[in-house]
C-alpha cells in the first residue's frame, strides 16, 4: 500500500511503541508533538496576523523575544499541562522552573525546551525549531526544586526537534535511534519518514560563525584553518561552510549529510561559555547526535557528561560526523 493510503494518524505513537517506550513516557512525548503541529500553523499565520516582529521584551539572557518566541512558548506550556507525569518545565524564555499545575504527585518527568530556536530567522522566512530533552527526576512527595533538574541533567530520557521548513519534520530519540518523521499539513499527522538515521562518519562541511574568528580559541582556529587550507593544506581535501543562523536547521543537515557544527567559547564579555543553553540546546542535540553514532563535545569532553550549574547555563559546542570532530578534539588534548 503507499504511504498517501495507510493511516498515519499514530506513526509517532507505534514508533515509541516499538522502542518500548513507556506509556507514561509516550504520554509525555505526544503532547510535545502535538505542540510542534500547532506551531506550524501559528509560524504559517504569523506573516498575515503581523505577529513575525518584536515583542518589546527581552528573556533571561537578555536578548530580544520575537512575538513568535511568546507565542510558541504559551503552546508547548498549555499541552504540558495536559501531561500528568511532566512536574516542571524549563524554557529559554522564562526564568524560573515552571511547575506544572494538573502533574500527579510524583510525577518524574521534566521538559525543557526552546520554543523557537533561531527565531531571528523568522522576519527573513528562514528555518526556524522547536528543541525539547526530557529529564528522569527520582520523586519524593515533595515540590521539585532547580537542583532537581540540574541534578537530572544526565538522566536525559527523550530528545527532539520539530523543524519548520519547507516540511515540517520531526526528529525524536529515547535512547535506541533516531527517527525522522514529516507532517502530512492535509491529515496533521506526522508520517515516519526514516526510522534509524545515522551521521557520515566523515564530512568536507564545517558549520561555525566565522564573524567571530578574533574571539576563537586557538584549537578552533587551527581546526578551522586546516578546512580553509583544503585540498593543498594537511586535510588534502576541500571543505565547505554553511551557518544558517538557527542551530537546529544547522544540526539538522549533520543527519542529513554529515558535517561538524560548532559554536565555541568566544573570548569577548558574557560569550566565555559560547551561547548555546546546556539544558534545552546542548544536551537534547548531543543525545540525538551520540545516538545516530556522532560525537558531541564541549572541547575535549563529552556534552552529556557536564553537570550544569544553572537552567541556562551556556557551553561550547561541538557535534557531529564522529572523524572530524575527532580531528578537533585531539587539538585540545594535545
Ligand atoms: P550568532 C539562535 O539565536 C541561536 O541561539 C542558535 O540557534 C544559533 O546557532 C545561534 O544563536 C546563532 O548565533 O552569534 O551566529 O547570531
Amino acid at each position: 500500500m503507499t504511504k498517501d493510503k495507510e493511516n498515519h494518524t499514530n506513526d509517532v505513537a507505534l514508533w515509541l511503541n516499538g522502542q518500548g517506550v513507556c506509556s507514561d513516557l509516550s504520554a509525555t512525548l505526544l503532547p510535545i508533538v502535538n505542540a510542534g503541529i500547532e506551531i506550524t500553523d501559528a509560524v504559517l499565520a504569523a506573516s498575515l496576523e503581523g505577529k513575525t516582529g518584536a515583542a518589546g521584551s527581552v528573556n533571561v539572557q537578555g536578548e530580544e523575544q520575537k512575538e513568535l518566541d511568546i507565542i510558541t512558548n504559551d503552546i508547548v506550556l498549555r499541552h504540558l499541562e495536559d501531561c500528568r507525569q511532566v512536574c516542571a518545565s524549563v524554557s529559554e524564555e522564562i526564568d524560573e522552573l515552571i511547575p506544572i499545575t494538573n502533574a500527579d504527585k510524583n510525577a518524574p518527568y521534566v521538559v525543557c525546551f526552546d520554543p523557537l530556536d533561531g527565531s531571528s530567522n523568522i522576519e527573513t522566512n528562514s528555518i526556524i525549531g522547536t528543541i525539547f530533552s526530557v529529564l528522569q527526576l527520582r520523586r519524593n512527595n515533595r515540590p521539585v526544586t532547580e537542583a532537581d533538574i540540574l541534578g537530572a541533567a544526565n538522566n536525559q530520557v527523550a530528545a527532539g526537534y520539530v523543524l519548520y521548513g519547507p516540511t515540517t519534520s520531526l526528529i525524536l530519540t529515547t535512547g535506541k535511534s533516531v527517527a525522522m518523521f514529516v507532517l502530512d499539513c492535509k491529515t496533521k499527522h506526522f508520517v515516519l519518514v526514516q526510522s534509524d538515521m545515522k551521521i557520515l562518519p566523515e564530512t568536507a562541511e564545517f558549520s561555525i560563525n566565522s564573524a567571530y574568528t578574533r574571539f576563537w580559541e586557538p584549537e578552533i582556529f587551527a581546526y578551522v584553518d586546516l578546512c580553509i587550507k583544503g585540498k593543498s593544506g594537511p586535510r588534502q581535501k576541500d571543505y565547505t561552510m554553511r551557518w544558517s543562523g538557527a542551530m537546529i536547521a544547522d544540526v539538522h543537515r549533520l543527519f542529513i549529510r554529515g558535517g561538524i557544527f560548532i559554536y565555541p567559547s568566544l573570548n569577548k564579555p558574557g560569550s566565555e561559555n559560547g551561547k548555546l543553553r546546556f539544558l534545552y540546546e546542548a544536551n537534547p542535540t548531543a543525545m540525538l547526535v551520540e545516538v545516530a553514532g556522532g560525537l558531541a563535545h564541549m572541547r575535549a569532553d563529552t556534552i552529556r557528561a557536564h553537570q550544569p550549574t544553572g537552567l541556562h547555563q551556556r557551553v561550547p559546542v561541538i557535534l557531529g560526523s564522529r572523524n572530524e570532530v575527532k580531528i578537533l578534539i585531539d587539538l585540545y588534548r594535545h
